[in-house]
């Protein structure tokens, strides 16, 4: 059995869940009140906590493994336990000042007081940036702290940056990227870690059929050197010959970031009909 520690509401709660869920493992209806459940088609345990305490349960093996934001597993101190990212719950670490204030930098914040939930990596990224200011720990709603003069300036998670906008405050470094991570014990039980590496081969192949489409397409054979060049594939396109005399069919697999961006190139070379779709998974 593999227990999994995951966060029980917030905003990895339900990411966290989907994606188990796109690896085929199912749980029965439980109440939200369950603070446990097993999955009904794999050796899976899911152990239902707040984000902060995932990182020490899993570095202490009550859990063999656990998924949270990896600004959470730094600050807590245990950066060894991190297997792979995901993908998900993206934000950034930010000193922010007030929009009036002149500050261009962190160099700018030396000898100030800055509040923020993550003093670790706040004083990480000073001492690396050799710059000595006063570091203001508070638990929550770091954003009024400046208005309330508790602090000269505030280091905090920021995503879209609204929150900063309506407290009046700009941006003036990044000093750490996060997005969730999955965590890993150092000493599980043969079965728990036989159960993580399919777990990882499963994230893996989800992971990889999000960042992919299936394309296919009809092209004239004139056409098909320029087709075949733009879809390079696993391998090589699959080409099959149409009913139609002098007319292919074309499939093939591109990632996510590019398809826009094929697919007018191949309008382009005199592809028809083009069709796209999502891959469920893939492997290999
Ligand atoms: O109850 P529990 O302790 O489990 O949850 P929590 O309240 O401590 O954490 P939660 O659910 O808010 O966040 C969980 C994780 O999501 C964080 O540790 C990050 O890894 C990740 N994450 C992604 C974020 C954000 N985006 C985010 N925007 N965590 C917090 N925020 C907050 C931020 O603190 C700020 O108050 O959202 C506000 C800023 O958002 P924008 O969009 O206005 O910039
Ligand atoms: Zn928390």
């Amino acid at each position: 059995m593999l227990r999994l520690a995951i966060q029980k509401s917030g905003r990895l709660a339900d990411e966290t869940l989907a994606l188990i869920r796109a690896c085929g493992i199912g749980f029965a209806p439980t109440t939200s009140a369950r603070l446990r459940t097993r999955a009904t088609n794999f050796p899976l345990e899911l152990l239902f906590l707040r984000d902060d305490d995932i990182p020490a349960v899993v570095a202490d093996g009550t859990a063999d493994a656990g998924i949270v934001g990896q600004n959470v597993l730094v600050e807590a101190g245990f950066s060894p336990l991190l297997l792979d990212p995901l993908g998900f719950g993206r934000c950034r670490l930010a000193l922010a000042v007030p929009r009036e204030d002149a500050a261009a930098d962190v160099q700018a914040l030396a000898g100030q007081r800055i509040a923020t939930s993550y003093p670790r990596l706040l004083a990480d990224y000073l001492a690396t940036n050799g710059v000595t200011a006063e570091i203001h720990p508070l638990s929550g709603s770091v954003e009024i702290a400046p208005s309330l003069g508790l602090a000269d300036a505030i280091c905090d998670i920021v995503s879209s940056g609204s929150t900063l906008a309506a407290n009046g405050l700009r941006e003036v470094a990044t000093i750490f990227t996060s997005e969730a991570v999955l965590i890993g014990a150092a000493a599980p039980s043969a079965e728990a870690a036989a159960a993580l590496a399919q777990l990882r081969f499963r994230i893996r192949a989800v992971q990889r059929a999000r960042r992919h489409r299936y394309i296919l397409l009809n092209a004239p054979d004139a056409a098909l050197p320029a087709v075949r060049a733009l879809l390079p594939g696993l391998k090589a396109p699959t080409v099959v010959p149409l009913a139609e005399p002098g007319w292919s069919s074309v499939q093939s697999v591109v990632p996510e970031e590019t398809f826009w961006e094929v697919i007018s190139q191949l309008e382009a070379a005199g592809a028809e009909g083009i069709l796209v779709v999502p891959i469920e998974k893939m492997i290999g």
